[in-house]
């Protein structure tokens, strides 16, 4: 599927039920308005693409193309009934998690909700073990008991995947807290939607960061929805990074779609975190073009309006702009497309080769000090 043909497909297949509410709102800023932002941010990201190395500018395209391809094979997957329960995906938002956990060192930590593909990818869990934890099987990297909500990788310092909306934010404050205990400089990132704002653990977290110098990088990927709710229904203060005053933390506001951007604010406050061990909160501005999850029909909001955000793809719009910089020509993206597609296939070659997860590991990685057996 090209970036066009997954605009296409924005509705998806209903299996499971979710509620619905079907009141459009319109969003608080024209698209006429977007445009001619985005147009200006554009330009930027041209500039941008000079401060860094060729290598590095394909290695952040390349992981965008795979997150994408990764998903349109996982929604194939799952309409084939190989993949079951709740598969929220990520399309349309890749430059977030590519562009910030860019940004880090392998030690360094992320923790997340659970639309939580794109940012185990880019944080180094292999495509062939995530797809065979969507499927299930005993070579995912949850050994197949955690499903797409609860990826997971101590070996790559991935700490999940949670499905309790901003049930991760006081966890990823205690991983940061931890860090500083033990005498690190490592950071946390820590995502979380922006309906996960409204909970009273993102403001308890943020108060406790700065208050004890912690080095956590709160990241509110505000993709304007929270299921079928619009921002605007459902927020007083819309301007998320306007919160963190309340606070007396650092924010940002980035632009989601621009993968350079979101890089270059993690930067700043990884930075912040490693040399100050202070928190900081980027609002990182993006759209999913897809719904809410797999069962999701799209009633509240129109075609129009996911296709105005759909000029904005954060992949068209970086290859477009590192053709006309020089820095990508047809045969090295042709080759990107093609090893994405390879990676991508033998992830699903894998996931269906492997086995379904023994009987006996119901209990394994559940308690850290499982019960052998009922009669003990
Ligand atoms: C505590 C809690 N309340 C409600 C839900 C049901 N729920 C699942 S996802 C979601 C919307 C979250 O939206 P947002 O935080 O913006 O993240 P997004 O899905 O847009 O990535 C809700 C209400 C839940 N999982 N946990
Ligand atoms: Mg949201």
């Amino acid at each position: 599927m090209t970036e066009d043909s997954t605009a296409a497909a924005t509705a998806t297949t209903a299996i499971e039920t979710e509620e619905q509410d079907t009141t459009t709102t319109p969003l608080a800023a024209a698209p006429s308005e977007l445009r001619i932002e985005h147009e200006q941010r554009q330009q930027k990201q041209r500039e941008e693409i000079h401060a860094l190395n060729k290598e590095t500018l394909h290695h952040l395209l390349y992981q965008m193309v795979l997150i994408r391809r990764f998903e349109e094979k996982a929604a194939e997957a799952y309409t084939l009934g190989k993949i079951g329960g709740f598969c929220h995906l990520y399309i349309g938002q890749e430059a977030v998690a590519v562009g910030s956990i860019s940004a880090l060192r392998p030690d360094d930590y992320v923790i997340t909700s659970y639309r939580d593909h794109g940012h185990a990818i880019a944080k180094g869990i292999p495509a062939d073990e995530v797809m065979a934890e969507l499927y299930g099987r005993a070579g995912g990297c949850s050994a197949g008991k955690g499903g797409s909500m609860h990826l997971f990788d101590r070996d790559v310092n991935y700490l999940g995947g949670h499905g309790i909306v901003g049930g991760q934010i006081p966890l990823g404050t205690g991983v940061a807290f931890a860090s500083k205990y033990q005498g690190t400089d490592r950071a946390t990132l820590c995502y979380f939607g922006e309906a996960a704002v409204n909970q009273g653990a993102f403001h308890e977290s943020l108060n406790m960061a700065q208050l004890w110098k912690l080095p956590c990088v709160y990241i509110c990927e505000n993709n304007q929805y929270g299921m079928g709710t619009s921002l605007q229904r459902a927020m007083s203060l819309q301007n998320v990074s306007e919160k963190a005053c309340a606070y007396d933390v650092a924010s940002e506001f980035v632009d989601g779609m621009d993968v350079l951007a979101v890089r270059a604010a993690t930067e700043r406050a990884v930075a912040r975190a490693r040399q100050e061990s202070l928190p900081t909160l980027l609002e990182i501005r993006t759209y999913r073009f897809m719904g809410h999850s797999m069962s999701d029909p799209g009633n509240y909001r129109t075609r129009s309006e996911i296709e105005k955000f759909q000029e904005r793809d954060p992949i068209k719009l970086f290859r477009e702009n590192l053709k006309t910089q020089n820095m990508l020509t047809d045969e090295e993206n042709a080759s990107i497309e093609a090893r994405v597609k390879d990676e991508v296939e033998r992830s699903a070659q894998f996931a269906d080769s492997s086995p379904e997860p023994a009987p006996e590991e119901l209990f394994a990685h559940v308690y850290a000090n499982p019960i052998v057996n009922s009669e003990q």
